[in-house]
């Protein structure tokens, strides 16, 4: 598939994705929608893809979805529920889905479905000029790509939906303080320090780190006794990894590890 919307570039092990729609904030279309969840299936299909970088080009991450195309002035408004359906929930599932650490890195404004598409990341980076807004109220919507199911789990109900009634915009600063966000770089070099950070994710012990995501997302669905259940059969796949051995290795050898994902 051709990309208009996005920009993709393979560095070592670590996948990154641009939206690149500048000019309205890196709004999403449903080009820009399709493209996105081609690029995650890739993702996904290609081994020596060990971690994703979803960053945005210029001054915003994403402002969420392309209001223009949403209700254009010259045609009939678009099915709300078919975008939905049909962009958002696929880019979600694909998201939390993934089994490789997926990195945000939020260098601007995320605001509407592009906050609630950085909460669904497994690590959010942001820059210092970096902000979350749950802009959906302003519009008369109610906050979707998975913003009420995400948000409330990170801090707790009241808080969500104080920022979801009054469309707040919550600072980097703030949300570091929340637990959404993991570390803050300046805007200056932002660019380079996502790709530096999500580098380093990239050369981790990946498939454990995929593993952990696929516990911590059965965690909302299991009681006590089907999560340990759960980790005794995804341990038992870490522990044939090349990865464990060579973990081991090195810290008997006092050296650092090489992992391989594998
Ligand atoms: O169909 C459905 O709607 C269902 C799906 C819903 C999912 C959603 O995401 S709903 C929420 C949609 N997003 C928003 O409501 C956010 C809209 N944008 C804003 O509130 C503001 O732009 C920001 C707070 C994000 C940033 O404000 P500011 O002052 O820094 O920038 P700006 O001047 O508002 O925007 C700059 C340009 O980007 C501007 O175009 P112009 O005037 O330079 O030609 C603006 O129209 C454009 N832009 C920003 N956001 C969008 C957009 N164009 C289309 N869609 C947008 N979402």
């Amino acid at each position: 598939m051709e990309y208009k919307n996005i920009l993709t570039e393979m560095v070592g092990g670590l996948y990154v994705i641009v939206i690149n729609r500048p000019e309205v904030l890196n709004s999403i279309n449903s080009e820009t929608g399709r493209e996105l969840q081609h690029a995650l299936d890739y993702c996904q299909n290609t081994p020596e893809v060990r971690a994703v970088l979803l960053t945005g080009a210029g001054r915003a991450f994403c402002a969420g979805q392309d209001l223009a195309e949403a209700l254009p002035k010259d045609k009939p408004p678009a099915d709300i529920a078919t975008i939905v359906r049909e962009t958002y929930n696929p880019i979600i599932i694909k998201l939390r889905k993934l089994s490789k650490p997926v990195i945000a890195g939020v260098n601007g404004v995320a605001a509407g479905a592009g906050a609630n598409i950085a909460l669904a990341c497994d690590l959010i980076v942001a820059s210092d000029k970096a902000s979350f807004i749950q802009a959906f109220s302003k519009i008369g919507l109610i906050p979707d790509s998975g913003g009420t199911y995400t948000l409330p789990r990170l801090v707790g109900y009241h808080k969500a939906f104080s920022l979801m009634a009054f469309g707040e915009k919550l600072s980097a600063d703030d949300a570091k303080n929340l637990g959404i966000v993991y570390k803050i770089f300046p805007v200056e070099n932002f660019p380079e320090a996502a790709k530096e950070f999500s580098a380093g994710v990239a050369s981790m012990p990946t498939l454990a780190l995929s593993l952990t995501k696929e516990a911590l997302n059965e965690s909302y669905n299991n009681d006590l006794e089907n999560q340990l259940k759960l980790e005794g059969k995804l341990q038992a796949i870490a522990g044939k990894s090349y990865d464990y051995k060579e973990g081991v290795n090195a810290f008997l050898e006092k050296r650092n590890p090489e992992f391989k994902g594998e």
